[in-house]
């Protein structure tokens, strides 16, 4: 059992639709399964400012896939779902991001584990903390601290009452 976390980002043509069928279709990616995801969330963008809400969420996939083979599904899925790239954080129909693979450290061109970024990000840490709160990530930190100290900055969870994995917070 190799377990990934991945961030799911979408803010271009009913992104909700787009996280809501994106995370279906992770959980049908060769050799992996879904093991849980977080609930929806509207986020402010960061970074590039003049661009609509964000919907983030984040997945907790067992994978036999090694890294760079489940890098290339996700480059893929996102191709499926439309992805142009224009400029560095332009807005997009779907952004999967690998953040976290089975405690494997590796910085090469293309794929930098953990990702470096994430434990700044309140729209990743929001959801990771709702699905792995409990965690200590070798390289990331205590996901449910790190969250806390973001505050929750820009970030909203939506109702979600169809999502199973749902976990009330305190
Ligand atoms: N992704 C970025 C840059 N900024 N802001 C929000 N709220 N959500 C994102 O997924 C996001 C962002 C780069 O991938
Ligand atoms: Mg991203
Ligand atoms: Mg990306």
């Amino acid at each position: 059992m190799t377990l990934a976390y991945v961030a799911l980002g979408s803010n271009l043509e009913q992104p909700e639709q787009q996280v809501r069928a994106a995370l279906a279709a992770l959980g049908h990616l060769a050799g992996t399964e879904m093991v849980r995801h977080s609930s929806l969330y509207r986020t402010a963008p960061v970074g590039y400012a003049d661009q609509p809400d964000f919907i983030n969420a984040v997945a907790l996939l067992d994978t036999a896939l090694p890294p760079h083979r489940l890098l290339d599904e996700l480059l893929a899925l996102e191709q499926r779902f439309g992805r142009e790239r224009s400029f560095r954080n332009a807005p997009r129909v779907l952004d999967l991001d690998l953040l976290y693979y089975d405690g494997v450290f590796l910085e090469d061109p293309r794929l930098i584990l953990p990702h470096p970024r994430m434990h700044e990000r309140a729209f990743v840490m929001a959801p990771l903390a709702e699905i792995a709160g409990g965690s200590m990530l070798p390289g990331v930190g205590d996901v449910a601290a790190l969250a806390a100290a973001l505050a929750g900055d820009g970030v909203e969870r939506l109702d979600d009452e169809a999502n199973p994995n749902k976990q009330e917070q305190a």
